[in-house]
């Protein structure tokens, strides 16, 4: 699959108003958003994987395919964070999914070990009041055994009925097909 980074803004008002469907990637930081966009696009550094976490303010834009552009936002909830720079890239994150022109989809990436948190619930309060569908990712199932990957799947379908949840793992590869399968789904079922 042929994937290209674009470019990166610091101000979601800047973005494109036309052009390929966007769809979403959000986060937790460190829920292993970089990898999986990696894992998804079939790259190995497309999106930089990193091991301090917190240290992303931007928005960068991926095409993938020349199907739709994947846009990575900057991972929320990092513990060693201001208030007020916590605070800040909240307001980055709804001002992009308020006035994106050109969003039809989200990708929320939860660690599957930690489950959805505080911060993963709001965001998911704020699609649902948006009218922003998404895809809720299980990541790094890897970690998981059998019990606990059932458990975890069914806590996500109770708390989101209706939407679709991938078991992931960029350590394995498990669920990157099934994801990027469900996305350009999504984005023809919209087109019609
Ligand atoms: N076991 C495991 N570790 C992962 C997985 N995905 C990411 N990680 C690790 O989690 C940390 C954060 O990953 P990164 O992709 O930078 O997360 P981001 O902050 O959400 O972009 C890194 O140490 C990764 O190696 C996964 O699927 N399984
Ligand atoms: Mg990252």
């Amino acid at each position: 699959m042929k994937s290209s980074f674009i470019r990166s803004y610091s101000d979601p008002a800047m973005l494109p108003k036309e052009g390929l469907p966007q769809v979403a990637f959000l986060g937790r930081s460190n829920a292993g958003k970089s990898s999986l966009i990696n894992s998804l696009t079939d790259s190995k550094n497309l999106a930089r994987v990193s091991a301090t976490p917190g240290l992303t303010r931007l928005i960068n834009i991926f095409d993938v395919a020349g199907k739709f552009h994947l846009v990575d936002l900057p991972g929320y909830g990092y513990a060693k964070m201001s208030r007020i720079e916590r605070e800040g890239l909240t307001a980055l994150i709804h001002d992009y999914l308020s006035t994106s022109k050109l969003l039809q989809l989200a990708v929320v990436i939860v660690d599957s070990r930690i489950g959805p948190t505080k911060d993963d619930r709001e965001l998911i309060d704020s699609l649902h009041q948006a009218d922003i569908p998404f895809i809720l990712v299980a990541n790094k199932v890897d970690k998981l055994s059998r019990t606990e990957l059932s458990q975890i799947m069914s806590t996500l379908q109770v708390s989101v009925p209706g939407v679709p949840i991938v078991a992931h793992s960029s350590v394995t590869g498990a669920g990157s097909g099934e994801l990027y399968e469900e996305i350009v789904r999504y984005l023809s079922a919209s087109k019609a």
